[in-house]
């Protein structure tokens, strides 16, 4: 989970029970009255889609905070007013299925508040007041996910395909973000608590690197170390995908590159600079604390190192494809040193003692 909302969780889930009466008595019929005879919404149901592929959109790249340099941002009850227009990027949708709605190749989105995105054009540009906003950040980044894993050759008859489907994505009042264990199903829930989660491309992302670990390994995370790389993984691959797609649309990057979900951790961090964690930490293994999310910057320091010793692409493909060998209850030792394998059978010897360097300076044995 992404956390850092820990402590209003209780709170959240005491709530659920009122929120599923409420949404059971509302019928889940989205409010007609705003939108009747826009082109975007409802009312636009009977119109026939385009039936095309691809789409315009509005979004943040990767959040408010790291584009504009704006620490002082609040969420001011997600007023448009409280984050400027030079936030808002317009990028291409790719992979829809043509029926107007947000579902393609990689991502299924599901919005359990407001109405839900609808555009018979593909043309989706909302604010961030609009809860439809949130939908389109899910589908937008859930698919530059999937894209960049296979830009890395995965899936593409290079490399295993890894999480390779349209992806249940759901935005909702609640975000439950232990999605993927064995008893529950395959699916990345998105909140509202503070920031809404999917306002914050790193969130999503972090969110679907669990997604792309219970692909490659069913049920991984069943140890602390193990779920700790979780945690580790996801952020690693939040900023690695985000640096990426701010990259490819030409955003500034005005924040701390190694900083996780600048916008989200507005709610709940004092700053000056708001980071929910960082991939660029001094921990080692002594300053194991028995939290998966704070022991992960034991691991994604690791992993940053060797982004830095080996370039971002080669490191994004040796990271990903280690994971296939990681057992579900790995410790730091074990899937370290099948990190270290894999770049031995990619890229050789000299890769293979950068990487053993990387976990070596976090204090992982074996190495
Ligand atoms: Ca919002
Ligand atoms: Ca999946
Ligand atoms: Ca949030
Ligand atoms: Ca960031
Ligand atoms: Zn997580």
């Amino acid at each position: 989970m992404v956390s850092g909302e820990v402590t209003t969780m209780r709170t959240r889930l005491g709530l659920l029970a009122l929120g599923a009466l409420l949404l059971s008595a509302c019928g889940s019929m989205p409010d007609r009255s705003a939108n009747t005879s826009s082109a975007t919404g409802l009312g636009a149901l009977a119109a026939t889609p385009s039936g095309t592929s691809t789409g315009t959109a509005r979004v943040f790249v990767t959040n408010p905070v790291q584009s504009t340099g704006i620490e002082t941002l609040v969420d001011d009850n997600d007023a448009d007013s409280a984050v400027p227009a030079s936030a808002y990027y317009t990028v291409a949708l790719t992979n829809l299925d043509g029926s107007g709605r947000l579902v393609g190749d990689w991502a299924n989105v599901v919005g359990e508040t407001g109405d839900p995105a609808y555009s018979v054009t593909n043309t989706f540009e909302y604010t961030r007041h609009d809860d439809r906003f949130e939908q389109v950040m899910a589908y937008f980044w859930v698919t530059e996910a999937q894209k960049y894993l296979q830009s890395l050759g995965f899936g593409t008859g290079e490399l295993p395909a890894v999480n390779k489907e349209s992806q249940d994505v759901r935005v909702g009042q609640y975000g439950l973000d232990n999605s993927f264990s064995t008893s529950t199903k395959d699916e990345i829930r998105l909140g509202k608590g503070g920031v809404d989660d999917a306002e914050d491309g790193e969130v999503i992302v972090h969110e679907y690197g669990h997604a792309v670990h219970d692909a490659q390994v069913p049920g991984f995370g069943a140890s602390l170390e193990a779920g700790s790389i979780g945690e580790a993984f996801g952020d690693y691959l939040a900023v690695t995908v985000g640096l990426s797609v701010a990259q490819k649309y030409g955003v500034p990057l005005r924040a701390p590159a190694a900083c996780v979900a600048d916008w989200d951790s507005v709610s709940y961090t004092s700053g000056p600079v708001h980071c929910l964690r960082r991939v660029d930490t001094n921990k080692t293994v002594a300053d194991k604390v028995g939290e998966v999310h704070a022991d992960g910057e034991i691991w994604s320091r690791a992993l940053w190192d060797i982004r830095g010793a080996l370039g971002a692409y080669r490191a994004d493909r040796v990271i990903v494809n280690a994971q296939f060998r990681f057992a579900p209850d790995t410790s730091f030792g074990a899937a370290a040193q099948a990190t270290v394998r894999t770049a031995q059978d990619m890229y050789g010897k000299a890769a293979a003692s950068s990487v053993a360097a990387a976990f070596r300076a976090r204090g992982i044995p074996g190495l």
